[in-house]
């Protein structure tokens, strides 16, 4: 047993090695002789996992030792990717690790991609969570991720004849070697019923919900590493169960059947993630998703809180709870009820108890992306929750009314509720109004937060909005997905730059150094062949390594206009092929991204970059000068290959509409120039990396507003106006690309011309153009592209994720980090 003991802690190669053989005998169960490389994952895994448990136990010893005020994060999406890499790199045994395989005749690159990736998130919110938890690990926070174990992640993206087809996600399918079940951290969650009132002890009015459906949350927990190993901390992500109590009527009656159905419909509620991004299509089982993840949560803090504390008084100073955009904010009601339901806390206190723990994060301004639930469904699903919703809502109403002065369309624009058409729970204001603190993702999007949707709450409340620009994790973001870059770094300025990326500045004054300009861009070299043959191995399409690799890698959505960088690309086509002998740039674009399964347009422009591709792709007039390449299956694991090797990162949204964005920083950090709209954290990455070494283009948010207010514009005259941005629609109008269905594409036409071109994609087309010819004539010169790109890995350090969580952690939530007590 002792041996055991020293074997499970031991973090050297043959300590390793030993326990690799032991764990892949008695856990997995094989001899080495027949183990496949998912056996040898699994082996690893848990060998890796075994060194993590006793400094995962020493971490919650700690916090509860210090009575140290908790971070909840409650998050419908956790993105985390991979776990292997981030785990040995985090603890610092990368190294061992590999060698301990090399003794067993193991590759451990084949080892690592045997690891599903965990896509329990669809984009930009669920990675910022994921970048969050690491962060919160490396400062020794004490943070808690909340979510859900879905069984079925983000779904699998396939290209059929050039369209997107989705097939399931079973990460889970070979078991999960990280996590750790929890049977018998369980807690009921309630739908449906109804509330009775009634007297309580003193005579008061209170209710009861009564004649609820249950369901049961079970726990999963994961541990999160911190960078170094000394803090880590807790995922703990919820998994439905049927009670077992609920289906004994059907087994008297004999309907064994109905009773084992019932089961199957109310485990379905982790089953699988909603694959919408920004946009909500407000089904009931979504909703109960929500509810089941809160509650469960909720559940288990006051849980927590309770075992050391019995005033309630006291919660805000032991626990903050922060809601990743408004999935979460039924948290608001649900906890209120909890309060004074279940433990007898009068309103008015119950009520600042909850206010002074919770806030809120915005990541959308996008109307479509803002939820409201139908008040009869919120009424049938959680008849408690109405109640309590609608007194908020008069309490708060009755306190603004004299403010406002008889002006009721201002206080219909407040209420929880909104009274057009079929009544809404409007879920943003709900957020609002019962935190403390309410946050944007970039200084743009706050100040339009202020401008816009939260207007007139910013009028009410002046004090409850604040920007905390997003970050990006450096260790999973640099250190391991660019070994090579990182080596560099590493080589001329320290390790420091790990746990604090502001001391990338050293390397400023590397860029006018020669020596360094060439290392830098063979590091980058060797990135981008590596892509290259991730490229050739997933589309078969063979790209110049000196070509310039020009990324556009996020989710498919009309305001990102991945079609702006297409329309871009057929009038470069069209150039080259008329000017045969120019000299041109080599230009390989590369796009990735998902679209929702229901979003028609996006998945025909994902049809239509394919066209293209092929077309152009096959034509020997423009001698392997122009590629086009569309990656499947965008996720964590490829964009940890994608970022390193861009040499230019496409940040091109219509501005006023991407919050921030996070891709565009992991990028710029790793080296690509920007080529991108004044929108979101752009704005601020041209501030750090100075406006030499970007390119910015098109209208400001500012301009865009003032444009619509205007009444928009005419886009058919932009088009006539611009006979390069004509000829290219006129190819696609005309079937150059789709000579088999030549109509196919004119919804994306139509969009551009009749339906008011609402992305302002021709609008500036011309300035991208432009600013695509600067890109193209810089690359041309290797040396100024290296230093601009230098300058651009020396800039970034402030946009760490661990930057952002220190200003939540100060200005938010008020937490401390807790640190071990270095006993040596
Ligand atoms: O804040 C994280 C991320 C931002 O960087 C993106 O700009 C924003 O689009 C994204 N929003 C979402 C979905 N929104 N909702 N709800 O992922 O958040």
């Amino acid at each position: 047993y002792k041996t055991r003991e020293i074997e499970r802690r031991s973090l050297d190669v043959d300590g390793l090695k030993r326990s690799f053989l032991e764990w892949l005998v008695y856990s997995v169960g094989k001899d080495a002789r027949a183990a496949t490389r998912r056996d040898w994952f699994h082996t690893v895994a848990l060998s890796v996992r075994d060194r993590l448990v006793d400094r995962w136990m020493d971490t919650t010893r700690r916090y509860y030792q210090e009575d140290a005020k908790r971070v909840y994060y409650l998050s419908l999406e956790f993105l985390i990717g991979r776990l292997l890499t981030n785990s040995l790199s985090n603890l610092g045994i990368m190294e061992e690790c590999r060698q301990a395989l090399d003794r067993l005749g193991l590759s451990m690159d084949e080892v690592i991609d045997a690891e599903p990736d965990a896509a329990l998130g669809n984009g930009g919110l669920g990675r910022l969570a994921a970048c969050f938890l690491d962060s919160m690990a490396t400062q020794a926070l004490p943070g808690y991720g909340y979510g859900i174990r879905y069984e079925f992640g983000l779904f699998e993206q396939r290209f059929e004849h050039g369209w997107q087809v989705e097939y399931p996600e079973q990460w889970l399918q070979f078991g999960n070697p990280w996590e750790f079940p929890r049977p018998e951290v369980l807690y009921p969650v309630q739908f449906y019923g109804r509330v009775e009132e009634f007297r309580d002890s003193v005579g008061e009015k209170a209710y009861r919900w009564v004649d609820a459906e249950r369901v049961l949350a079970m726990a999963y927990d994961t541990p999160v590493v911190g960078y170094s190993g000394e803090t880590i901390n807790t995922l703990r992500l919820w998994s439905a169960r049927a009670t077992r109590d609920f289906n004994f009527g059907h087994f008297n009656d004999g309907a064994y059947m109905k009773a084992v159905e019932q089961k199957v419909l109310s485990e379905n509620l982790s089953r699988v993630l909603y694959p919408n991004d920004a946009t909500e299509t407000g089904k009931e089982l979504r909703f109960k998703q929500e509810y089941f993840f809160t509650s469960a949560s909720l559940q288990d803090i006051l849980r927590r809180f309770l075992q050391h504390h019995n005033n309630f008084d006291d919660l805000p100073s032991k626990a903050a709870i922060q809601l990743n955009d408004t999935h979460p904010a039924i948290g608001i009601a649900e906890m209120m009820r909890l309060l004074v339901d279940q433990h007898a806390v009068r309103w008015d206190r119950a009520w600042d108890i909850t206010r002074a723990t919770f806030a809120y994060t915005n990541h959308t301004l996008l109307p479509e992306a803002l939820e409201a639930w139908p008040v009869r469904m919120v009424e049938r699903v959680l008849p408690r929750h109405m109640q309590i919703i609608y007194e908020i809502n008069a309490r708060f109403l009755n306190r603004s009314k004299a403010r406002a002065a008889g002006d009721n369309a201002r206080l219909a624009r407040l209420s929880l509720i909104d009274e057009r058409g079929d009544r809404r729970v409007r879920m943003g204001n709900l957020a609002f109004l019962g935190s403390h603190k309410v946050n944007g993702v970039s200084a743009l999007h706050t100040d339009l937060m202020k401008q816009t949707v939260f207007a007139d709450f910013h009028q009410e409340f002046p004090d409850r909005i604040t920007n905390k620009t997003n970050g990006i994790t450096p260790r999973r973001w640099l250190k391991q997905a660019n070994p090579a870059l990182s080596e560099l770094i590493t080589s001329r300025i320290g390790d420091g730059w790990i746990h604090d990326l502001g001391q990338l500045t050293s390397l400023v004054e590397k860029a006018d150094d020669v020596v360094f300009r060439e290392e830098f861009r063979r590091a980058k070299r060797k990135n981008k062949k590596r892509l290259a043959a991730y490229i050739a191995r997933q589309t078969g399409v063979e790209v110049q390594v000196d070509s310039i690799f020009d990324v556009q890698v996020k989710r498919m959505h009309e305001y990102k206009r991945q079609l702006l960088n297409l329309l871009h690309a057929v009038a470069l086509y069209n150039e080259m092929r008329d000017n045969p002998m120019v000299s041109w740039v080599p230009v390989t674009k590369i796009f990735a991204g998902k679209a929702a399964p229901s979003y028609h347009m996006a998945k025909l422009i994902i049809k239509l970059i394919n066209d293209v591709a092929k077309v152009v792709n096959h034509d020997p007039a423009v001698h392997d000068n122009l590629k086009i390449v569309y990656l499947p299956n965008y996720n964590v694991t490829a964009a940890e290959i994608i970022m390193p090797a861009a040499d230019l990162s496409e940040q091109i949204s219509t501005a006023g509409l991407e919050a921030s964005g996070t891709g565009n920083m992991k990028l710029a950090l790793n080296g690509a120039l920007t080529i991108g709209t004044l929108d979101g954290a752009n704005v601020e990455i041209r501030e750090h990396v100075g406006s030499d070494n970007i390119f910015i283009f098109g209208l400001t948010a500012e301009e865009v507003a003032d444009l619509k207010a205007g009444g928009g514009f005419n886009p058919r005259e932009v088009i006539a106006s611009n006979p390069s941005l004509k000829r290219a629609l006129d190819m696609i109008s005309t079937g150059v690309f789709s000579p088999e269905d030549p109509n196919r594409y004119h919804p994306i036409l139509q969009a551009l011309t009749d339906g008011g071109d609402h992305f302002l994609v021709t609008a500036d087309f011309a300035d991208y153009c432009r600013a695509q010819e600067a890109a193209m004539e810089l690359y041309r010169d290797p040396e100024e592209w290296t230093r601009k790109a230098i300058l651009n890995t020396a800039n970034m350090g402030w946009f760490s994720s661990d930057r952002t969580v220190n200003e939540y952690a100060q200005e938010i939530w008020e937490v401390k980090p807790v640190r071990a007590v270095d006993d040596g």
